[in-house]
């Protein structure tokens, strides 16, 4: 079983990540034949950004993805630029990508949407840079969160029309997605997922977050004049609680209900806001540790990249002489 993921170097990562990406990541290396996890640098210039930035949340994504519990003995970690295998074989899929398809995407419309300046054709591409991700090691299995269901469809379509054109050389693969915690909600619009870009400070809450502003921020979270702790329709926030009070206690959103039967929303905050806080203080205690180290960080990744380079560049092999591009 071979597992693939990538994520975004866009600065502090959030619960939402957390609970719906890299969890699964560690849960998933020991299953990895092997798990592969790209720090995907190429994706995030799709929009504005800051070089020297950019570097820096490397290291970041870096410490943080290895404090969570990655342990890169047991996987491998490296920065997508890194290995240029996936420019080229994004090349090669965009000419088995529909054009159509692209332009359905959620994430362009909404992205695109948001841009001041300039959107880029990068951002266009994106879905087609992330199905070369995957493509290039033949993963078998992609944990992600929610928010990417249609991006990996597409990935699978990519997959697909290639194997029919060009002969079966592609793995086509199945995204994994967590029943629990797929999608967190930001705490102050509870009908948007928490998100890098668009949750405003107190909507989300950093991995890195310092109790006191996990308090603060869960306590004044947004939720509905009712008084029960049941999730349902018109329950958005209190829903979104409790998924992440069963992901960061390990029981059922079942369990929570019964646990809180008749409290009140108050307790229940405070529950959520000190089980948020015993799961991440781990974390953010390793990563405080790891993170000065810019030049083990580096070590780390660039022994990853070599590691990947050698699977990935078997892909392009196949994938170039089934197309016919470059020398017989
Ligand atoms: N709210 C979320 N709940 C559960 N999973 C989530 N993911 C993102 N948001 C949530 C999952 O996290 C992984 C990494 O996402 P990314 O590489 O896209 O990182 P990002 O850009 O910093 O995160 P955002 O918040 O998703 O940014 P925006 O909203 O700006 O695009 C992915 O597996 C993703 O599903």
């Amino acid at each position: 079983m071979r597992i693939f993921s990538g994520i975004q170097p866009t600065g502090r990562k959030h619960l939402g990540n957390h609970i719906g990406a890299i969890r699964g990541y560690v849960e998933g290396q020991d299953r990895g034949d092997p798990a592969i996890y790209c720090i995907v640098d190429l994706h995030a210039i799709t929009v504005s950004y800051e070089p020297a930035e950019l570097r820096r949340y490397v290291y970041d994504t870096a410490a943080m993805l290895i404090a969570s519990g990655l342990d890169p003995d047991r996987c491998i970690l490296f920065r997508q630029s890194d290995v240029r295998e996936h420019t080229e074989l994004c090349w090669l899929l965009a000419s088995v990508t529909a054009h159509g398809d692209l332009n359905r995407m959620h994430q362009f419309k909404e992205k695109s949407a948001r841009q001041r300046e300039l959107v880029s054709a990068g951002l266009f591409l994106y879905p087609v840079l992330q199905a070369a991700d995957v493509l290039a090691y033949r993963a078998d299995e992609v944990p992600v969160g929610d928010d990417q269901r249609q991006h990996l469809e597409l990935t699978r379509d990519v997959a697909i029309r290639f194997n029919a054109t060009y002969g079966d050389v592609l793995t086509v693969p199945e995204h994994r997605i967590p029943a629990v915690g797929a999608r967190i909600m930001d705490l102050q619009d509870p009908t948007a997922k928490m998100s890098t870009t668009s949750s405003e400070e107190r909507g989300r809450i950093y991995v890195d977050e310092d109790e006191k502003a996990i308090v603060k921020k869960i306590k004044s979270a947004v939720t509905d004049s009712g008084a029960e702790v049941r999730r349902g329709p018109g329950k958005d926030g209190i829903s979104n609680l409790i998924e992440i009070y069963a992901v960061t206690r390990g029981v059922t959103p079942e369990d929570v209900e019964r646990e809180f039967d008749g409290q009140r929303y108050g307790d229940f905050k405070a529950a959520v806001a000190e089980a948020v806080a015993d799961y991440l203080r781990p974390v953010r205690e390793r990563y405080a540790e790891l993170r000065p180290d810019d030049a083990a960080l580096e070590a780390t990744l660039a022994a990853g990249a070599a590691r990947a380079r050698d699977l990935a560049a078997a892909t392009l092999a196949d994938v170039r002489h089934a197309m016919g591009v470059g020398a017989p």
